[in-house]
């Protein structure tokens, strides 16, 4: 039966432990291509394959869950074809790690060599333990000098434990894996060359897919793409029956209801790439193209016998944020999309596809507020905005408070933090203020003297934390939170403590207007920016907010006086990435996101209306 020679299978893990790595070797590694062809899929820059968007090969992580399929000879002369799904590493995008599980029947759990378990391979494992998955654990960068990989494969058993998992998933298999280097081995003292020992375990531990191809056709759509030519692109597994090109199918909703629709385009994996079929099996993956109506979590059947798979639960949104079209001096300076219709127009197209994403009318005509699953998935909708050339002001993301029985509740998040000993005091001062609780305190075995930290902390407690914690400890902290629950609403937790500069006309920054205010603060802008009135260019020393001219020009005069211009003292700009920028600002300022620049600013830019703002109350400063 076709459904025996399939293995489909998720790789999951915390983000940067090396799945896309693995993913690419194995792509490599199956003789389907040839290196050229490699070389060019990867963008010749040493890219990995997989990570194939720009922003994904900018930032060095995974945004998109992708499929791919290799061919695989054992040595018993059967072929296999393994379909084989890479996920993303950060919480943000957890759900949709969950959906794709939907697809397969185990899961490749990666776990890096040195870090351990970490929050989201929590996460991750408890959905493939839920889902009855097969799991597989890969120690994966047993080549770093630092790795203790006997100590990873106890702490992974014993998280196993912790999640109550069945005897047959706690006798996990074990790999010991250098994806960047291209080999696997199951026995640490038997080094070996290549990933075979990946494609074996594979073959052996994962279940074929349980489909019988004689039942009526039922395919779930697990996610999907869009295409400029074809609209959505559902993708999913077939779990019964067959799909034909050109056949009728009956696409069955969430609610039930029923349409009649065709099958305009039929895909199956090969590669990296997609490949037109003629037929797809139950037990494969496939997409399906031109349907529409069509959504994650239908059921694409038989319209003889049409009936429905399970439904998937797709995560409600934990932060918001308000978009606006840009209002400031200097919009339409930089992009081309600008208007509030342009920006909607872009919105409903991302609805389209980013399922966890949702967008509402705000209480201006021109606003929108955008709910997702945190600040990076908000933050990679705004960057791929910029590359796309709109301009866009967003307002301070807030988390979403829902009501339970008449109890306000908020997200609550595990954190995690690893550091040296001697910063432990440093990070804990930092947290005690933020409403959390340590829930477990660890000596990392095998790592000198590090540390490991665990929190319950409300979301809205992280604003801004990564920064000060890397301060604190001169960046030898590393920091990582998923979302757990939500939880009855915790006590109010200190905003921004630092007033900011605003600038009080337009102009261009000069050295002497910074050297002139030097022991103000810190400054965003460099000399040379340009700037407007109203926009945010400094962190004032003092709790306060000031109005500043960075613009100012020294007087001319004739006499050559000490050339105060040339020693100008100017401390570097401190350049805040976009994400940092939206955990900086608070309610009554914006970040301007243009396609080459970003700036803060105060919703009103005059000072003048703040000071009327302020003494008709908040409220009136949000327009
Ligand atoms: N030393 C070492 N580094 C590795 C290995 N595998 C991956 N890396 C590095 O780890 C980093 C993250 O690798 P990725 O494959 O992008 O990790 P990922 O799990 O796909 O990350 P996300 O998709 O963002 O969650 C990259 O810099 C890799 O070069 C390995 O076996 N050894
Ligand atoms: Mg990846």
């Amino acid at each position: 039966m076709f459904a025996e020679t399939v293995r489909n299978v998720a790789i999951i893990a915390h983000v940067d432990h090396g799945k896309t790595t693995l993913v690419d070797q194995l792509l490599y590694q199956s003789g389907m291509f040839r290196q050229e062809e490699l070389e060019k899929m990867s963008g010749g820059d040493h890219s990995l394959i997989m990570d194939s968007n720009p922003l994904e090969r900018e930032r060095g992580i995974t945004i998109l869950s992708k499929n791919c399929a290799v061919q695989y000879s054992n040595g018993d002369g059967r072929r296999y074809k393994i379909n084989i799904v890479d996920t993303p590493g950060h919480a943000d995008f957890g759900g949709e790690v969950e959906r794709v599980l939907k697809m397969t029947d185990g899961v490749l759990l990666v776990v890096d060599a040195f870090d351990g378990p970490m929050p989201q391979t929590r996460f991750v494992l408890t959905k493939a333990l839920q889902h009855g998955l097969k799991p597989i654990l890969v120690v994966n960068k047993v080549d770093r000098p630092d790795s203790r990989p006997e100590d990873v494969v106890n702490e992974v058993f014993d998280l196993f434990v912790e999640l109550e998992a069945n005897d047959d998933s706690l006798d996990f298999p074990v790999i010991y894996a250098s994806a960047k280097e291209g080999w696997a081995t199951m026995d640490l003292s038997k080094p070996n060359r290549n990933m075979k020992p990946v494609y074996e375990a594979i073959i052996r531990n994962i279940p074929a897919p349980k489909a019988d191809p004689d039942k009526p056709l039922q395919m779930l759509v697990t996610s999907l793409e869009y295409s400029d030519y074809v609209g959505r692109v559902a993708v999913g597994k077939v779990f019964a029956g067959k799909l034909a090109q050109a056949q009728a199918i009956t696409v069955i909703d969430k609610e039930g209801n029923h349409t009649l629709q065709k099958v305009v385009q039929l895909y199956e994996y090969e590669g990296i790439a997609k490949k037109r079929a003629d037929e797809v099996w139950a037990g494969d993956i496939c997409a399906v193209g031109g349907l529409d109506p069509v959504d994650i979590g239908d059921t694409i059947a038989c319209p003889d016998e049409p009936s429905a798979l399970p439904i998937v639960a797709i995560d409600e949104p934990t932060m918001s944020m308000t978009f606006q079209a840009n209002d400031g001096p200097f919009a339409g300076r930089d992009g081309r999309y600008v208007t509030s219709l342009q920006i909607r127009d872009r919105l409903d197209k991302e609805l389209q596809t980013n399922v966890a994403l949702r967008v509402e009318p705000g209480r201006a005509a021109d606003e929108f507020i955008v709910s997702g699953r945190g600040l990076m998935h908000l933050g990679i909708l705004l960057e791929n905005m910029r590359r796309e050339d709109y301009e866009i002001c967003v307002g301070k993301p807030e988390v979403i408070i829902r009501m339970k029985d008449g109890v306000k509740q908020e997200p609550v998040e595990r954190l995690v933090i690893e550091c040296p000993s001697d910063c432990q005091n440093a990070v804990m001062s930092l947290i005690g203020t933020r409403r959390s609780e340590l829930i477990k305190m660890d000596t990392k075995s095998g790592a000198g003297d590090y540390v490991h930290l665990e929190f319950m902390i409300p979301s809205r407690g992280l604003f801004g934390l990564n920064a000060r914690i890397l301060t604190a400890t001169q960046g030898r902290a590393i920091m990582h939170h998923t979302f757990e629950r939500y939880e009855p609403m915790r006590g109010s937790i200190p905003d921004r403590q630092a007033g900011v500069m605003i600038q009080s006309e337009t102009g261009s920054v000069t050295a002497y207007a910074l050297d002139a205010l030097y022991e103000r603060g810190l400054f965003f802008v460099r000399p040379g920016d340009e700037v407007y009135e109203g926009q945010v260019i400094g962190e004032h020393c003092k709790d306060n907010d000031i109005v500043v001219n960075a613009a100012k020009a020294k007087q001319m005069s004739n006499m050559r006086t000490s050339s105060k211009d040339e020693a100008a003292r100017v401390r570097p700009a401190r350049i805040l990435s976009l994400e940092a920028m939206l955990e900086y600002i608070q309610q009554d300022e914006l970040v301007e996101v243009c396609p080459g620049s970003l700036r803060m600013r105060k919703r009103l830019l005059k000072e003048g209306q703040r000071r009327r703002a302020e003494r008709l109350g908040p409220q009136a400063v949000l327009r």
